[in-house]
């Protein structure tokens, strides 16, 4: 497994759970001096993602490109899969495969979290999946043609009606015409929505794609109260060798909250004794 921290470019998500905030530069050194292995990047929109900086940065500090939000779509544009407006509906695909063609030339895949939206108004939520489905299906064909997965995540009661539980989201992208989409297991979501984390990630299996290793407070593992042994636990069983993406609250510091979530990371995957002042 590989560890990987968060940097948001976006002014209008501050607040948001994100640990870096100004810029690539500063978040790329600070994530390889902590010793992460890649980044995970929340752009505006992909042509505010300057590609050529990122790249530099990236060879220069030896970090990968873990994955890349596309939460942008929603916080500054409004777009998401499942609005009643047609055109919206085509812009926001529009918008996504933007951030596929640049994510994957980094071969890392994009996140559809909170740009699925929600059922209200005119909108059943039987109308809100078909919609979901559709734009999902069309978006992980379309990744499956770049050599990326596409990542769903799915987002706790209060960010979403859609789908808020591994397993439902599970049975539902198997019902779909894709076989390119995966899932992405938010552990702060999960804390809200599963009875027991082992047994969602269980539930999700091989198609789980990604994980955002946040604690129950949304801050680092260590400073809320999820046990990461179960999680852990699961995720070898399952054979899983992707990323635990601290997409957490700076908080206290952004520092201390990277310094922590690294810490966590190591001493869950690598049995390592966490350094003083941190608990977990
Ligand atoms: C996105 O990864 C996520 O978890 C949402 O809650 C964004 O707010
Ligand atoms: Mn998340």
């Amino acid at each position: 497994m590989l560890s990987a921290v968060t940097i948001s470019l976006v002014p209008e998500a501050r607040g948001g759970p994100f640990v870096f905030w100004n810029g690539l530069a500063e978040g790329c050194a600070q994530a390889a001096a902590l010793g992460f292995d890649a980044v995970e990047v929340f752009p505006r929109d992909a042509s505010a993602l300057e590609v050529s900086q990122l790249r530099t940065l990236l060879e220069q500090h030896r970090l990968k490109l873990a994955a890349v939000g596309i939460g942008g779509g929603w916080v500054a544009h409004k777009l998401t899969l499942t609005q009643p407006d047609s055109d919206r509906r085509g812009r926001a695909r529009d918008f996504i495969r933007g951030i596929i063609d640049v994510a994957a030339d980094f071969h890392a895949p994009a996140i559809v979290g909170s740009m699925q939206g929600r059922a209200e108004g005119e909108v059943t939520r039987d109308q809100a999946l078909a919609w979901l489905g559709e734009g999902l299906s069309e978006l992980g064909n379309y990744a499956e043609r770049k050599g990326v997965p596409l990542l769903y995540e799915p987002l706790n009661r209060y960010e979403t009606n859609l789908h808020s539980r591994l397993s439902d989201a599970a049975a539902w992208i198997r019902s779909l015409p894709t076989r390119n989409v995966r899932l992405l297991a938010d552990l702060f979501h999960m804390n809200i929505e599963e009875r027991e984390l082992g047994a969602a990630l269980q539930s999700a299996g091989d198609l789980l794609g990604h994980v955002h290793f946040a604690d129950s407070n949304r801050q680092a593992i260590g400073f809320g109260h999820t046990d990461p042994t179960a999680v852990i636990a699961v995720l070898r069983r399952l054979g899983y060798q992707g990323y635990l993406s601290a997409e957490i609250l700076p908080l206290p510091t952004p520092e201390a909250a990277a310094r922590q979530a690294i810490a966590a990371f190591k001493h869950a995957t690598q049995a390592t004794p966490l350094a003083s002042g941190s608990s977990c």
